[in-house]
């Protein structure tokens, strides 16, 4: 679909030029007059802010452009629910979509100031814990590349991820107010704000047709006031929104009680409604019957549909009959799920729709993405709490599985048992709702997100689900934007791509496997391992100031950074390192490579034992860097803080990619996607997205170890690590170490938790295990990196077969085999002339 927009409001006010003089101008007029700043400089910040605000500029003309494209054409629209958005930087990744980067390098030098001194005064929006937040942000870049109308919707949380700060080797939390000094990427849409409903009760009466009907009273009302973020597309003029709401409680309410004379309660309520939107939940896994949570998950739901809603009246008028025709709802994962018994609520109580159709249209809208098959990580709210918070979503969800047991009647007769496994209400002394069943039921599409993800939820979790509906259950497997996560992350890189093949790639990532065809030649290749040189070395850079430890580029960079869980088993990494140093004290270092460790990322606050697996990280780091008998063989530290900025910087310059997750317990990743578009190799195991990645580099250019996910199950029913240790001499040796303090001089005793789960037959993630094929396949990488011609065939073919593995890839089967929008509903806005 094309559109030429904006024809009578461009004659007046024709789109701002984008040539250097124009830029420079707008950037003088925004830091003179906007700022209100003298000659004298003041400090980056100031220069951030006018040029964020000279980019922003040609962002809003364009976002209107594209809202103006989609209303005239009226395609269906997709909302996108997720609690968390990891967007990171935002400057960098417009200025290059409008490419505004000649412009703006040049208009700073008068001010004696780079490009990226600039950019690097922008705080991260950090808000999101991991995987799936950061998914949805390369998802929502996707959308605006490929021109789908898709929006996102959020929470302004004022507190992101915490900041990690490391203090003895200890993980400490600090709060992380990134909107201190403002953020220039929101704008307020005052006039769509939406109300809210919590607590009151319901009352049923029936209408002058005869009608039963319900209402929900007595609500303590919280307002969710739109702020709105630009999502440009690259280099197409669109520009999509990411709407986040932010809490507050209606002036009205506050007023009447403020005159009643009850100033202290009406503060207080402005409080309570503040809260909502006031900090991110830190938990990857689980956040267990959270009040706060719950309102947090029904305030994103309930505001978003109405806006939805708003929307379809504005465009269509009251009669929502072809509601499911022109919306979907993708929900990540089941953190939104209430959005399901939401929209009844809605077709039903203010709609007047029958529940038939009110179902109807529910489920033909709604579709589920699954993130996790780690069973603590299902959601699952108290009945209880339902009751009090929402009493109405409550006897929707009851009515909801009313109908579906009947269903579920019909194909399995008198079998009880099923009934109890596929309630969406979970009975017992305290009766819970299962928020993964609830979205399963009201959703027309239910998707995981990976090959192997998905093939053990239909095998395992969604059996029953996949039994009942087999269409149901479909896979989509992860992306990651090809824009921010080789485009401007990996310059050095992406000059020789638009040299070599030309500048395609970046829209097209298949393109990258002419790569391929191109492997022989001699300057390609030579060219290859300076980039990654350079890349190391600017590592190394931000790992001296970070931690005082010098990385040296000529070592091999060996890298795991993503969030510390037992699952990921970075505590088999630790093993491993340990291995080596036991290894260079006896001498024995001919077969090794000289190597450089890091590891780097958050553990959820109240996760003990991921907190301890960081402090182990940190020790075992100060005592092989303060060992001169190491210093040429192995280097290790622990990245604190670790976020999406720091990735920019560490995939570009990593040689080895540490994916060694216990088979069938990381849904996807999305990291390993990362590393292999810049041209490191994996070392993994037959996990997630990983074996994907196997497949489309080839077996040879992926170090392989571990049990797979069959085998995990195997094993469990007969596991002894005592006795695979006792038969592993290295193996031994390294349980001898960490048990005898040697890593714990200070403090006797802290790491026996640790060692302890290694040595327990029930260790959930069978780290002993996977010890022995570890270490042979590290050796493996050593052996490889050592020959530094095979390891840039292995480099090359890596990025060269990543292209499987773009975000736009993912979301072209969201659009095709999910939302229903063809080929016919991706947008091109053509800009009006003379611009
Ligand atoms: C209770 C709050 C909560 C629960 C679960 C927050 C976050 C989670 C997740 C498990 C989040 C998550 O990040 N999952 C990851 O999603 C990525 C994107 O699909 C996958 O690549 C990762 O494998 C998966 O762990």
């Amino acid at each position: 679909m094309k559109c030429e927009v904006d024809k009578n409001f461009d004659d007046e006010f024709p789109w701002l030029g984008m040539d250097t003089r124009t830029v420079k101008k707008d950037l003088l007029r925004h830091y003179h007059l906007t700022l209100g700043r003298g000659q004298a400089r003041c400090g980056e910040r100031y220069l951030y802010q006018a040029t964020a605000l000279t980019v922003r500029d040609r962002l809003v003309e364009r976002w209107r452009s594209t809202r103006e494209c989609y209303q005239e054409n009226k395609p269906r629209r997709v909302a996108y629910l997720s609690l968390e958005y990891l967007m990171g930087r935002a400057l960098n990744n417009a200025v290059l979509n409008l490419d505004l980067e000649h412009a703006l390098s040049q208009s700073l030098k008068s001010f004696g100031c780079a490009l990226e001194e600039v950019l690097d005064q922008e705080r991260d929006a950090g808000l999101g814990n991991g995987g799936l937040g950061r998914l949805a942000a390369c998802f929502l870049d996707s959308c605006a590349t490929l021109g789908y109308p898709v929006t996102g919707y959020g929470i302004r949380y004022d507190y992101g991820i915490f900041h990690q700060k490391i203090r003895n080797g200890y993980q400490v939390e600090v709060p992380d107010h990134w909107l201190e000094g403002g953020t220039p990427w929101e704008i307020i849409s005052l006039e769509n704000t939406r109300t809210v409903k919590f607590g009151g009760h319901t009352e049923s009466w029936v209408d002058e047709k005869g009608n039963f009907r319900v209402r929900w009273i007595s609500t303590s009302d919280v307002l969710a006031v739109p702020h709105d973020v630009p999502i440009p597309g690259y280099r197409n003029d669109i520009v999509n929104t990411l709407r986040l709401w932010k809490a507050d409680t209606s002036d009205k309410l506050s007023l009447q009680d403020f005159n009643s004379g009850e100033h202290h309660d009406a503060v207080l309520s402005q409080n309570m409604a503040a809260q909502i939107s006031m900090v991110l939940y830190p938990n990857d896994v689980s956040v267990n019957g959270k009040v706060l949570r719950l309102r947090q998950q029904y305030f994103l739901s309930s505001a978003s549909l109405q806006d939805v809603i708003a929307r379809w009246k504005r465009d269509y008028g009251n009669d929502m009959h072809g509601f499911a025709d022109k919306n979907r709802i993708q929900l990540n994962d089941t953190h939104p799920a209430v959005a399901v018994p939401e929209l009844m609520r809605l077709l039903v109580d203010v709609y007047e729709f029958g529940w038939d159709e009110a179902w109807a249209i529910t489920t033909e809208t709604m579709a589920y993405t699954n993130h996790t098959l780690l069973p603590e990580a299902l959601e699952k709210w108290p009945v209880a709490l339902f009751r009090q918070l929402l009493p109405r979503l409550l006897e929707i969800i009851y009515e909801i599985n009313h109908h579906f047991l009947k269903e579920v009647s019909a194909k399995w007769p008198g079998d009880s048992q099923k009934l109890r496994e596929m309630s969406i209400i979970e009975e017992g002394h305290e009766p819970q709702i299962r928020m993964a069943w609830l979205a399963i039921v009201g959703s027309s599409s239910v998707n995981g997100v990976a090959a192997l993800h998905t093939q053990l939820l239909k095998e395992g979790l969604f059996n029953n689900f996949y039994q009942l509906w087999p269409e149901k259950l479909n896979n989509k497997t992860n992306g990651v934007t090809p824009r921010r996560w080789l485009g401007f992350c990996n310059p050095g890189l992406k000059a020789l791509l638009d040299k070599r093949i030309g500048e395609q790639w970046i829209t097209d990532l298949k393109q990258l496997e002419q790569l391929a065809t191109q492997i022989d030649d001699k300057e390609l290749r030579k060219q290859w391992r300076s980039i990654k040189c350079a890349n190391k070395e600017r590592l190394a850079e931000m790992v001296m100031e970070r931690t005082g430890v010098r990385f040296d580029a000529s070592m091999m960079f060996d890298i795991q950074v993503k969030r510390i869980h037992e699952y990921k088993r970075q505590l088999l990494n630790v093993l491993h390192v340990v291995h080596l140093y036991q290894k260079i004290l006896k001498g024995e270092t001919g077969t090794m490579v000289p190597r450089c460790v890091l590891i780097g990322g958050k553990a959820a606050p109240g996760y003990q034992m991921a907190k301890l697996i960081i402090k182990l990280v940190n020790n075992v780091a100060a005592v092989i860097n303060n060992d001169p008998a190491a210093k040429d063989w192995l280097r290790v530290v622990f990245l604190p803080n670790y976020q999406v900025t720091a990735m920019e910087i560490i995939c570009p310059g990593t040689d080895l990619s540490e994916q060694i997750s216990t088979a069938g317990k990381e849904a996807s990743g999305t990291g390993n996607m990362k590393f292999m578009m810049n041209g490191a190799v994996t070392i993994g195991t037959l996990d997630g997205a990983n074996i994907e990645i196997r497949e489309a580099v080839g077996e040879e250019n992926f170090f392989l170890f571990g049990l797979t996910a069959e085998q995990v199950e195997e094993t469990r029913k007969d596991y002894h690590p005592s006795s695979i240790i006792a038969a592993d001499p290295d193996f031994s040796r390294v349980m001898e170490l960490l048990e005898q303090d040697c890593f714990s001089r200070e403090e006797p005793g802290i790491f026996v938790s640790l060692t302890e789960s290694i040595r327990n037959p029930h260790d959930q993630w069978l780290t002993a295990a996977d010890f022995r094929g570890f270490v042979e396949a590290q050796e493996k990488a050593a052996q490889v990196y050592a020959d530094v011609e095979r390891w840039t065939t292995m480099s090359i073919l890596n990025t060269a077969y990543s292209g499987y593995f773009s975000s736009d890839r993912t979301i072209t089967d969201y659009a095709n085999e999910i939302w229903g929008l063809g080929k016919d509903q991706q947008f091109k806005v053509k800009q009006a002339a003379g611009k």
